[in-house]
């Protein structure tokens, strides 16, 4: 991308709980940006979203949106991404999306710049944000990976209601305000009741029995990791939490590594904060980290079933790290 000194952003889906995320974490990092383009539907053109503490008027997205566009971020579902990615780098943005659609696309890099910040080089218009899931494990496994190379790994993920958008939150906040005064619950977001309860149901299921968000775990990692050798199986859950995923990741590795050994190279991985002391109480909580921006790692542990195994307990803020800030990181990479 041509350097300039400033850039004009569009945020399409700037009213989404991921796009709010964005228009904050643009201003907090001070990205260069010269003019603001915040795009919706017609349920929210013509209201205004608050940017470095102005105003800026909220546009009905059109295919004529991106005329002057530097840099498109979207989120505002698969739908709209498929639709209007290519009509924005017609236009000649580069569109950074949050949906799956052009993930698994061989033309489009899938990046984490703690990871694989080299592959936004061969962009050629779209490039495409992980999974929240995928990106808080890479960010976790991938030094791991360099220095002791991961033949298997098993997860299971603990994923808050915020993931699936705000009609989601409303919905937990709802459920659990009418079951503590013994009202009727009727689900509609989610099939079944998520207050107080877990749902091993993310995405839809697939004939092999596995949910597409699992299967975002396995393809997406590996085509992040450079590794289509990584054999992964992931179980994914969602629990009544509003902000930040939690893992359970299990590791099997060619070379042997110590707890010791583990807990050196996380501590100085870039986006990694280590929380590990269970005797005090210290482990990564999705309480603590919500409104943070590092990919929290502790519980780390021998797994005595196997000869080389590591198990982990790993938490980010999925809106954050897992959509909104890899996005910018993205971007800032894209104008270095
Ligand atoms: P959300 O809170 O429901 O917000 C959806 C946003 O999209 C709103 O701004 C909405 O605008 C806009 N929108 C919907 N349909 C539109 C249309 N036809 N034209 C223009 N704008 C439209 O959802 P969210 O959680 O922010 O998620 C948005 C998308 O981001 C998800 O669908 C998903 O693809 C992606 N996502 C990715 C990750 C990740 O893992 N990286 C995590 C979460 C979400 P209105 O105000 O006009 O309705
Ligand atoms: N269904 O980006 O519901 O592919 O938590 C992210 C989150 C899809 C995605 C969720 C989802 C994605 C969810």
């Amino acid at each position: 991308m041509n350097k300039k000194s400033a850039y004009t952003v569009a945020v399409v889906g700037a009213t989404g709980v991921v796009g709010t995320e964005m228009l904050s974490i643009l201003e907090e990092r001070k990205f260069p940006v010269g003019q603001l383009l915040p795009l919706a539907s017609s349920r929210s053109a013509g209201g205004e979203v608050t940017f470095r503490g102005d105003a800026v008027k909220i546009k009905l997205l059109t295919k004529d949106s991106f005329q002057g566009v530097d840099i498109a971020l979207f989120s505002a579902g698969g739908n709209v991404s498929k639709e209007y990615a290519p009509v924005a780098v017609k236009a000649g943005a580069v569109v950074i999306d949050n949906s799956s659609v052009w993930r698994m696309d061989p033309q489009v890099p899938l990046v984490v710049p703690e990871v694989n910040p080299h592959d936004i080089e061969k962009h050629q218009g779209i490039i495409a944000n992980p999974n929240c899931s995928t990106i808080q494990m890479v960010v976790a496994l991938k030094p791991l990976h360099d220095h002791a190379t991961i033949t298997r790994i098993v997860v299971s993920t603990y994923q808050s209601v915020s993931g699936t958008g705000k009609d989601a939150m409303d919905e937990l906040a709802e459920q659990c305000r009418q079951l503590l005064s013994f009202g009727d619950i009727k689900p509609k977001v989610y099939p079944h009741q998520i207050a107080f309860n877990c749902l091993p149901h993310i995405d839809d299921f697939l004939p092999s029995g596995y949910t597409k968000e699992e299967m975002k775990m396995v393809n997406e990692t590996r085509k992040i990791m450079g590794d289509e050798s990584i054999g992964i199986a992931a179980t994914t859950v969602r629990v009544p939490v509003f902000v930040c995923h939690g893992e359970s990741i299990n590791i099997e590795t060619e070379k042997k590594l110590s707890v010791e050994e583990a807990r050196t190279i996380l501590s100085t991985a870039p986006g990694v904060q280590l929380h590990d002391d269970p005797s005090m109480g210290v482990y990564p909580l999705q309480i603590d980290a919500a409104g943070t921006d590092a990919v929290f790692v502790g519980r780390i542990r021998e797994d005595d079933s196997i000869p080389k195994g590591l198990s982990l307990w790993v938490v980010a803020d999925n809106l954050r790290k897992g959509a909104a800030l890899n996005a910018v990181q993205i971007a800032e990479e894209l104008v270095k």
